[in-house]
């Protein structure tokens, strides 16, 4: 046993760098490099047989859904050979691996120990196999029974002076089935504080989206990149994050689309692409993707839209009617006088420097779609991110109202969403702002009467455990800790609870940073047979499309004493409301089929559910705007033009820019390695990215070991051990990547009105590494 006594460190914090190799960043995306990487690692984790196995099963009709991400399958011809990708591949062999957490394990590292490893050394350890509990004062997490392990919750949660003292997380893996039982409980248990993983991602897009056009989510399908005139694509980087997309983009090209690419770094999977599963892709024929390339500052999108508005107005005073949509403008949406009278005070030159692109360039954008009403506007995080992300959505809804590119084929809004289930998750109700006829038909359905007060998202839940009134936090996956912002203060906040609960597959930094108590939860993971009563079950879940499909588990379970997420909160609730609960826990426990009944009953859209998700690829939720119908709370069913406002982006002498983004290697916290291929960049991941003037300018040279400070609110954060990698990317901005760059995210810094941590624009200093 360790006798250590001091705390274990918030975040990963090195003492030395390791040997970092940097190759010419890639052009073009996938092709046999991919392929390889992908078998690589999945034969390591698991063997021959059990990879192959499952790769094949892999978003096939009938075959498991890939947790990677949410891009969807295609509807009807599926690849016979496989629908997944190198990353799809990496995230199976990360939770199919054999390697598992014995409680001789756990007995023989302390917290400490783990705490001091890196967060990739941390989730290479292996899946976990029974429920841990860590006491009070103890150095070890030692094996319970799940019947102890949820009697201490529940006495926990029982003892507590008001529901509002617990929140429960929920990241974005769950399925609709485990999600809507999770609310049910959390509901009945009487508290709305369910922040989850989307608060942190597309919360920006949901609430934009559901003021202008009436839904949070998206109005595209994939059969509208087939057939459409122009793709835009901002602040994504689908070569690594939603691989399977850049085939719908091929495709699209191949019927003559055009790609248009804003992005402050030049990714490699919005140039080209090699596609691995085609002869061509295998000889290394690739696909040029952007047609026109953008390359933005930082959160010079807004700038960059209002731009584009203005040069499309020009050309529509030249050629009325030809370029802006104006039946669709008449018929189907309001404010456009006001709008249009703003749009025209544009100063085009003022916005192309306030965008870091030149007049020129835009303009090519422009005479690309200035003629064309098939466009589709595609963004992920680069876009919601920032303290103006909301707005900068409605601007991009702005600029498709002009051109009528909503509700027709080949045209639409299309956030390309991050976990697998996230839309999925808000679908089932996981919402910390619930709607007042969801709960009236929770209550209709149900009998009990849910709590009304809306609850705290995630940045309201680390600030209310940092003041005390959050007491116990319960996670359905994720890894809190280490995906939130301000990762010092989240520490503290988290070290202040009385008892943490993670619902885990796999370790992270958030079970080693913990409450007085805390207790790890061990699940079944996507790809895993779930087995229930003798009987192999299904789930259920929704892509970034509005798609639901089933989702079937073909391996074995690394260990027998693995619940599933649904009998976990179940056995929760039981434990917890007894007979105080209204609600029949067993049944559901035994059935998914018996909550799809439920749900077909609670939420519009899911009527005949078990009928319709048994159907080969599933069944489309509806979606109005679609169908060109808009029905908002405040115009009825007209769409607003919104008027927004150029964000400030301005900058001391010694400051820079800072966005934080993903490598190629990893998915979100989980890190499969130190390469990030298309990048170059190889066996380090604390690098910062800087323009060569800047390098010059701040004195410092490529290579350097630096610190780099955030002074938000008078207050210093400090990363410390990063080394310069000289990079093209705008003058002024810098690129680190996330988690590792989260202690520099201050807490308040948020988008406005979602609420949504800023991790894409901070603001630090510099400064020569010290020890
Ligand atoms: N393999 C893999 N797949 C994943 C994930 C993963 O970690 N690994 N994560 C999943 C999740 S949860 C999500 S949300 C998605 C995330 O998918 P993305 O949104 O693609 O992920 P990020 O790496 O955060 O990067 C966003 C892109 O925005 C650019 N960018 C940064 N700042 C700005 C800006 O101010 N303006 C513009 N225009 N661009 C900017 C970056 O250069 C980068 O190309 O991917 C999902 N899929
Ligand atoms: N600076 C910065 N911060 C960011 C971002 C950024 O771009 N920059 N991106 C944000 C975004 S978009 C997101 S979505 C969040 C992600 O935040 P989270 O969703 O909280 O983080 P993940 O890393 O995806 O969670 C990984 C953990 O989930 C658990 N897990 C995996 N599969 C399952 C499962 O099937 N069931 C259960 N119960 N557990 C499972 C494993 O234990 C694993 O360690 O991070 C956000 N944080
Ligand atoms: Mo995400």
């Amino acid at each position: 046993m360790s006798t250590k006594t001091e705390q274990q460190p918030s975040a990963e914090n090195p003492e030395e760098l390791n040997d970092l190799k940097l190759t010419k960043p890639y052009t073009w995306a996938a092709g046999i490099p991919g392929v390889t990487a992908a078998f690589k690692d999945i034969f390591e984790e698991t063997g021959v047989l059990r990879g192959t196995g499952a790769l094949f099963k892999m978003n096939q009709k009938g075959g498991f859904d890939c947790s990677s991400c949410a891009w969807p399958d295609p509807d009807d011809d599926r690849s016979p050979i496989a629908e997944y990708c190198e990353n799809g591949a990496k995230a199976l062999a990360e939770e199919a691996t054999l390697k598992k957490l014995t409680p001789e394990f756990f007995a023989e590292n302390s917290v400490i120990d783990l705490a001091l490893l890196s967060d990739m050394d941390i989730g290479k350890k292996g899946r976990i196999a029974q429920p841990m509990y860590l006491p009070k004062g103890g150095t070890h997490y030692e094996p319970v029974t799940w019947d102890d392990a949820f009697k201490k919750i529940a006495d926990k949660l029982n003892g507590l002076a008001s529901p509002n003292e617990a929140a429960f997380y929920t990241s974005g893996r769950t399925s609709n089935e485990a999600s809507f039982i999770y609310q049910l409980f959390v509901r009945e248990y009487g508290t709305n504080n369910m922040p989850d993983c989307s608060n942190m991602c597309h919360e920006s897009t949901s609430v934009g989206l559901a003021e202008s056009i009436g839904i949070g989510k998206g109005t595209v399908t994939l059969n509208d990149f087939y057939n459409t005139d122009v793709i835009i694509i901002i602040g994504q980087n689908p070569g690594t994050n939603h691989p399977r997309m850049l085939t719908a983009l091929q495709k699209g090209k191949e019927n003559g689309a055009k790609i248009i690419a804003v992005n402050p770094l030049f990714e490699a999977g919005l140039m080209a692409f090699k596609n691995p599963q085609t002869a061509k892709g295998i000889l290394g024929i690739s696909t040029q993707l952007a047609d026109v390339y953008l390359q933005v500052k930082i959160n010079g999108d807004m700038a960059l839209l209002k731009a584009i508005e203005k040069m499309l107005y020009d050309a529509e005073l030249k050629e009325p009617g030809k370029v802006f949509d104006l039946d669709f403008i008449g018929g189907k949406t309001t404010g456009y006088t006001e709008f249009i009278n703003k749009v025209k005070d544009f100063n085009v030159d003022e916005l192309c420097v306030a965008a870091g692109v030149p007049v020129e360039v835009v303009q090519q954008a422009v005479d690309l779609i200035k003629n064309k009403s098939r466009i589709i506007i595609c963004w992920a995080m680069g876009v919601t991110q920032h303290q103006n992300g909301v707005d900068t959505i409605k601007e991009i809804v702005n600029l498709t109202l002009l051109k009528g590119s909503i509700g027709k084929a080949g045209a639409g809004l299309c956030p390309v969403r991050g976990h697998s289930n996230v839309q999925g998750n808000r679908t089932m109700l996981i919402y910390d702002k619930p709607y007042e006829k969801q709960l009236d038909k929770l209550k209709e359905v149900f009998g009990f009467e849910p709590p009304r007060e809306h609850g705290y998202d995630v940045v309201d839940t680390i600030k209310a455990m940092h003041n005390g009134k959050l007491k116990v936090f319960f996670a359905m996956g994720g890894n809190f800790l280490s995906a939130t912002p301000d990762t010092g203060y989240t520490a503290d906040a988290m070290r202040k609870l009385k008892l943490s609960v993670h619902v885990s597959t796999k370790l992270n930094r958030s079970h080693l940073v913990h409450g007085e108590e805390a207790i790890i939860l061990p699940t079944l993971a996507r790809s895993d047979k779930d087995v229930v009563n003798g009987e192999e079950q299904f789930v259920s879940c929704e892509n970034s499309m509005g798609v639901v499909q089933m989702s079937k588990g073909i391996l074995d379970p690394i260990s027998k004493d693995l619940l599933n997420e649904t009998q976990i909160v179940c056995e929760l609730a039981k434990a917890t409301l007894g007979s105080r609960s209204v609600i029949n826990w067993d049944k559901y426990a035994a059935s998914y089929d018996a909550v799809r009944e439920e749900i077909g009953k609670v939420v519009p859209g899911f009527e005949n559910y078990n009928q319709r998700v048994r159907l080969p690829g599933g069944f489309y939720l509806p979606n109005a705007p679609r169908e060109g119908k808009f029905e908002t709370d405040e115009f009825g069913e007209k769409a607003p033009f919104t008027i927004t406002t150029l964000p400030h982006n301005t900058l001391a002498d010694d400051e820079f820019m800072m966005t934080t983004i993903r490598s190629h290697d990893q998915f979100n916290t989980t890190i499969y390695g130190l390469q990030d291929r298309y990048r170059g960049v190889h066996n380090e991941r604390r690098v910062i990215f800087m323009n060569e003037k800047d390098i010059v300018k701040a004195g410092f040279k490529a290579g350097d070991k630096v610190d780099l400070f955030n002074y938000f609110g008078g207050e210093e954060r400090v990363a410390r051990l990063f080394v310069i990698v000289h990079y093209n990317i705008p003058e002024g901005n810098t690129a680190t990547y996330y988690p590792e760059a989260n202690v520099l995210v201050p807490i308040n810094s948020v988008a406005k009105k979602s609420n949504t941590p800023a991790s894409k624009s901070v603001i630090i200093k510099i400064k020569k590494h010290t020890e």
